[in-house]
């Protein structure tokens, strides 16, 4: 099916307004429904799943030190819109097949309120995981101004569950953020990236089976997904008219696997002022933004004396990344128009400072964990993916001291990039360097290949995804707390987590 470009507007989408706010706490609640939307004007509408009524969700804005405290509430039906394997951890068909979990990624959080992925709940919170503890999630939102985003996180369907529609995006505000005079208001627009495929009749299209479909599993999953239609903020292919002047825009790749490289079809450069977690000490210019799963990019792109032009936004990815087929990147994003009068004159700066930024000392690392990025075969034959080498279900190995720093070095025996996210916390990407996986596998041992490649410029600020590439160490660091509990690390391409590329770990007092 062939989809016309840019016939759609770019939505953006609705600020949450909270129930009740006092003088400690602000109170918001967040229902999930299923709905129809249209997602492209030639497709009929789609049915999809959202919050309030919204897919993606409304955005949440709150200001840094907020207390603000969140009621999840899954008002889903009872059967589940796309296809569940019922043979991966946690889906199993002993447990309800409608579970949801709301995770705020990014956030410094309590245990409790993280969104663990068994701490998940079922309609009017009827049944609940093993590790279910509370309805109303709190969040102390002790950080800086930040990009951050909600998603469900239940075990065994966070892909479907997000691929329904089960996103949005949380951000954090603070003082510094607005002394830089940054473009705001209507000039600055989160820009949700995914991918998505469609039945005729509209309807989101999931594969129930991998091109090589497994003997014995009516429905299986699959090792990675691609769709054919890129959309932004729920749209196919949108566009966005605009005035010539200064834009901030907030991009995520929301997507399951696809990841982008993105550019604009003018050559010109894209400011980068905040990464994953937060503004940067500078801002860089640069003319392509690579994106994994999971990854922002806080930009400003600037349309001043650009009137009349359209500019496109492209990307070139291959998929899987990075060694998979160029032509699977679908190429185009969506369109500038720079077809609005100028309102006003634009008084918004790309600031030369913005934020410090102090580098974690990698003497104060009180312990260095090398942990691998595996493949494996499960009895059906199929090819999925661990960390360290252990299944979900394998005893906690990670478990940092509250406060202590750790240098966690990612040894990725596999083909393809991971974007590998550590919940609770930013990191620092240190470096990455070459090694002969080969040796690796038969001795157990890194034998390093090349030198050490710094972090990319792209990456100079606080991280909480980054991309482990194939024959490579990836080297982060990162200090635990201000909480103990429970959370996870995973990968960040859904098909991977969902099926035992994730890890508990815990932070002890
Ligand atoms: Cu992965």
């Amino acid at each position: 099916m062939i989809l016309s470009k840019f016939v759609d507007e770019l939505p953006i989408p609705p600020i949450l307004k909270p129930r009740w706010k006092d003088k400690v706490h602000t109170y918001y609640e967040v229902n999930m429904t299923e709905f129809k939307q249209s997602l492209h004007s030639e497709l009929n509408e789609t049915t999809v799943w959202g919050y309030e009524g919204n897919y993606p969700g409304p955005t949440i804005e709150v200001e840094s030190g907020e207390k603000v405290l969140i009621k999840w509430i899954n008002n889903l039906p009872e059967n589940h819109i796309l296809p569940i394997d019922y043979t991966v951890h946690g889906a199993h068909v002993d447990v309800p097949e409608v579970r949801t979990v709301v995770h705020v990624h990014g956030a410094s959080v309590e245990s409790e309120s993280d969104g663990y992925p068994e701490a998940w709940f079922t309609k009017g919170f009827k049944q609940v995981g093993p590790f279910f503890k509370k309805e109303v999630y709190q969040y102390d939102n002790n950080q800086q101004s930040v990009t951050q985003w909600y998603h469900d996180h239940a075990l065994g369907i966070t892909r479907l569950n997000v691929y329904a529609g089960l996103a949005g995006f949380y951000l954090i505000r603070d003082k510094q953020e607005r002394l830089l005079n940054l473009p705001c208001g209507d000039y600055e627009i989160p820009l949700m990236i995914q991918d998505r495929s469609f039945h005729k009749n509209g309807a989101l299209y999931y594969p129930n089976q991998p091109d090589k479909p497994i003997k014995g599993l009516e429905t299986s999953i699959v090792p990675e997904f691609f769709g054919e239609t890129i959309l932004v903020n729920g749209k196919v292919w949108p566009h966005l008219d605009v005035e010539p002047r200064k834009y901030r825009f907030r991009i995520l790749n929301g997507s399951n696997t696809r990841f982008y490289r993105i550019k604009l079809d003018s050559e010109q450069l894209i400011y980068q002022i905040g990464t994953d977690s937060g503004l940067m000490e500078y801002p860089i210019g640069i003319k392509k933004i690579t994106l994994a799963p999971a990854e922002r990019a806080d930009v400003i792109i600037d349309f001043s004396n650009l009137e009349g032009k359209n500019i496109i936004m492209k990307n070139d990815a291959p998929a899987p990344f990075p060694d998979g087929d160029p032509a699977n990147a679908v190429g185009i994003v969506m369109e500038f128009r720079i077809s609005l009068p100028l309102t006003s004159i634009d008084t918004s700066v790309i600031p030369a400072y913005m934020v410090p930024f102090p580098k974690i000392n990698e003497q104060l690392a009180s312990k260095i964990r090398y942990l691998t990025l595996n493949d494996n075969m499960d009895k059906y034959g199929r090819e999925f993916m661990l960390l360290d080498n252990k299944q979900w279900d394998a005893p906690i190995t990670e478990n940092p001291k509250l406060g202590s720093t750790e240098v966690w070095c990612l040894i990725n025996l596999t083909t393809d990039t991971h974007p590998i996210h550590v919940h609770l916390i930013d990191f620092q990407v240190i470096d990455r360097r070459p090694f002969d996986v080969d040796k690796y596998n038969k001795e157990g041992v890194i034998h390093y290949n090349g030198p050490a490649i710094p972090s990319e410029p792209q990456e100079q600020g606080g991280k909480d995804t980054v991309r482990a590439n194939p024959q490579q160490v990836t080297r982060i660091i990162m200090n635990f707390g201000p909480y103990t509990g429970r959370y996870v690390w995973h990968c960040h391409i859904l098909e991977h987590e969902d099926y035992e590329m994730m890890r508990p770990y815990i932070v002890i007092p």
